[in-house]
């Protein structure tokens, strides 16, 4: 049972949809129809042009609102059209795009397809495959990935070098980057533009090191995902 005025927040990557693919069309069916009169808001790592390319029009008019670049811009439907509510800037030291620069040319990972930097409101996507990479090689680095645990150890000297000195930090997000950006201006920050009770995370990367970590742990309840097919059986089986 929830409350009336329960608020369902999503990721979207992995969660809603496969990373960076269109929303599948039989989920779309289900979620179009399942999200008439409830609170539903997208809290994604990614942008607003990728999210709307993921997550269709009908469904995105339907939101009350959407948190892009882990909740450094926030969007709502008003008058047809959606507008930015608020934007955060992020100026990154050099010496920090230095570092990342020197794992791009140090990684053991054979292939790269540039940009690996893609500078949004308040945040960094850094990758060290690169942004560029097809589905293939991104299946083939996420793979490659969880055997040599690339990321993970990038993640953890970068914020044991900068998260003091900079209050800066770089958590796991999607399936070949990072999400960088200020300490607690991550997808946590939301919460506080959020008028509901209780709140209902779904995430694929709820786990400490992952960019869904800290609203989970700020949500009343939340479900760790590894796919939408599984967030598609728990709304049925829990909140239909
Ligand atoms: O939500 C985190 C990230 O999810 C995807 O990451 P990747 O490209 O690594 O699969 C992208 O949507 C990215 O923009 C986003 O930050």
């Amino acid at each position: 049972m929830t409350q009336s005025n329960s608020c369902f927040l999503f990721d979207v990557d992995g969660t809603l949809t496969e990373p960076r693919q269109p929303m599948n069309h039989e989920f779309e069916l289900f979620f179009g129809s399942w999200i008439n009169n409830k609170n539903v808001y997208l809290v994604s790592g990614s942008d607003m042009p990728k999210i709307k390319e993921q997550v269709p029009t009908h469904i995105l008019e339907k939101c009350d609102g959407i948190f892009s670049c882990m909740g450094n811009e926030y969007w709502r439907l008003e008058e047809y059209c959606f507008n930015c509510i608020y934007q955060n800037e992020l100026d990154l030291p050099d010496e920090i795009e230095e570092w990342l620069s020197s794992k791009v040319k140090n990684s053991t990972f054979e292939y790269r397809k540039p940009p690996h930097f893609e500078y949004r409101s308040g945040a960094l996507n850094f990758s060290i495959v690169g942004r560029g990479a097809s589905q293939y090689l991104r299946s083939y680095y996420s793979e490659w990935d969880e055997t040599n645990m690339e990321r993970k150890t990038i993640a953890q000297q970068f914020n044991k070098k900068f998260r003091e000195k900079y209050n800066i930090e770089a958590l796991i997000g999607g399936q070949i980057s990072f999400d960088i950006q200020p300490v607690g201006n991550d997808k946590g920050q939301v919460i506080n533009h959020i008028d509901g009770g209780e709140i209902i995370f779904f995430g694929d990367k709820c786990y400490e090191g992952g960019n869904d970590y800290s609203l989970a742990q700020k949500a009343d309840t939340f479900w760790q995902v590894n796919n939408w097919k599984e967030t598609h059986k728990i709304l049925i089986s829990r909140y239909e």
